[in-house]
């Protein structure tokens, strides 16, 4: 199977940090030739019929060795091609210059490969240099650096992938937590039943109006239900909307911060769930002028954590912008923590802030959030208390993300259902509800719009 595209795209597809391993990854219909023109058993990769692993050497050669037709010198290995140059026998200088690396050559043919193209997956020891090293090789072969998402860009057209499969792969790609990978898959499945329940429905009534066409004999369709069915398609629709619409950004994290005067411990908290001292801690009131971040994992949640520059009357311009920016962290938070110290005076708390008494090996505390971020004493309980905190909100933190075109998409469509009328032309009428099932049929990836491609495609990485 040929694929739709005519160039052949590369990109690491690991981190670019230390690691065991990278993987470069290389598809299109010349993939083969190029990675058979960097590696020392060039042979093998030529040969490859997919499903097993070739090791070999990648070597470096500068200038690339330039593809030579015809006459073979003892420097010129010759080999016949596969799919994809078939036709044509060529020769190409043999690889001479320097080992960049040992590497494990896994070869997938378009027929059975993720990107429906010639796909190779060169995996190489982990440093970086290595790994960049390859690519330049492949790009001075002719390979072109590949966009983010593009390979998944590639295998939506090739038909290997639905756009729900896409999207998936996306939102397990960008996961950070257990709980947002859960909670993303769930928001991500309920998008696609509303929007596939919709879309089937109208298709129902189109069938039935256009039936109605070529069978009635009437100038009126009558459809038993007529209106309560195009309500109910409106409803779902509304509903996907209004569960997507004024939420705040999806980030897939909740946001604790921890505000208070100076000196209540606000950073000693920040540092003793943390696990290490991130934060300045001292007894000098205003010690934390700026605010501070850090993520931590709490059962599965990825929660960031904010300290806060003690809130007081600052004479300094510095310390109050630190403590005006602090503020505003905290307002925008999930959850804001107003911590205390025995003898402190009982605070007023702000909207939606919770009380943490702090320093209970001073004093003891029987009310409420209490700790002692010195002893350690109390901390299990409040990991537990956030917690459960999370579990209560844990629908809010992934709800179904729309783009702002496919939120245009489904208004539109909106507006023409409401404006359906049953005693309409047939013919128009028909005309009507397929136009509003096209739309949907477009953000359910059959004859899909550019810009749900691009939502969805961008958010991916390269090498993905
Ligand atoms: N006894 C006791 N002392 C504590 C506890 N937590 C913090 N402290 C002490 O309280 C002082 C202030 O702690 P910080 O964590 O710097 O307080 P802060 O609220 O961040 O202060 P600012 O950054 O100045 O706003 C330090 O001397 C800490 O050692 C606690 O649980 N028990
Ligand atoms: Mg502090």
């Amino acid at each position: 199977m040929l694929g739709l595209f005519h160039d052949t795209i590369v990109a690491i597809a690991t981190p670019e940090s230390r690691s065991a391993l990278a993987i470069v990854r290389i598809s299109g219909p010349d993939a083969i030739g190029m990675l058979g023109k960097i590696v020392g058993d060039s042979a093998s990769v030529f040969a490859a019929r997919g499903g097993g692993a070739i090791y070999t050497s990648v070597v470096g050669s500068t200038p690339p060795p330039p593809r030579i037709v015809g006459d073979a010198s003892p420097l010129l290995i010759r080999f016949t091609p596969e799919e994809g140059v078939r036709g044509s026998e060529e020769v190409v200088r043999g690889t001479v210059g320097r080992t960049i690396d040992d590497v494990v050559i896994h070869v997938y043919r378009a027929r059975r490969s993720y990107t429906g193209e010639d796909l190779c997956e060169i995996t190489c020891h982990g440093s970086p240099v290595i790994a960049r090293e390859i690519v330049a090789l492949l790009v001075a072969n002719g390979a072109r650096h590949a966009e983010p998402g593009e390979f998944s860009r590639r295998a939506f057209f090739n038909g290997k992938i639905g756009l729900e499969e896409a999207e998936l792969i996306s939102v397990k790609a960008n996961a950070e937590s257990e709980r947002e990978l859960r909670g993303a898959e769930l928001a991500l499945a309920e998008k696609y039943v509303h929007l596939r329940s919709a879309h089937d429905k109208l298709i129902s009534l189109i069938a039935q109006v256009d039936a109605e066409i070529d069978f009635g004999d009437s100038d009126q369709i009558e459809i038993y239900d007529f209106d309560s069915r195009i309500a109910e398609v409106t409803s779902e629709i509304e509903l996907l909307v209004r569960n997507s619409a004024n939420r705040r950004e999806n980030t897939g994290y909740f946001t604790v911060a921890l505000v208070g005067p100076p000196n209540v411990g606000k950073s000693s908290v920040f540092n003793a769930l943390l696990n290490f001292e991130r934060s300045i801690v001292s007894d000098i009131p205003g010690t934390t002028r700026d605010y501070v971040e850090a993520f931590i994992n709490v059962g599965g949640f990825r929660v960031k954590l904010v300290d806060t520059a003690g809130l007081r009357e600052a004479d300094e311009s510095l310390e109050a912008r630190g403590i005006s920016l602090g503020s505003e962290a905290a307002r925008h938070a999930d959850i804001s923590l107003r911590v205390t110290e025995p003898g402190g005076r009982s605070p007023i708390l702000s909207d939606g802030e919770i009380l943490l008494h702090n320093k209970i090996d001073l004093d003891s505390w029987n009310e409420g959030l209490s700790l002692s971020a010195l002893t350690g004493d109390g901390i299990e309980l409040f990991h537990a208390w956030l917690l459960h905190e999370f579990e209560q909100r844990s629908e809010t933190l992934n709800q179904i993300s729309l783009s702002e075109s496919e939120r245009s998409v489904l208004e539109s469509v909106l507006v023409s259902l409401r404006e359906v009328r049953s005693d309409a032309e047939p013919a128009i009428l028909s005309e009507e509800l397929r136009l509003a099932a096209s739309r949907l049929s477009q953000l359910l990836g059959i004859n899909v719009g550019q810009e749900s491609l691009d939502y969805i495609f961008s958010k991916m990485c390269i090498g993905k």
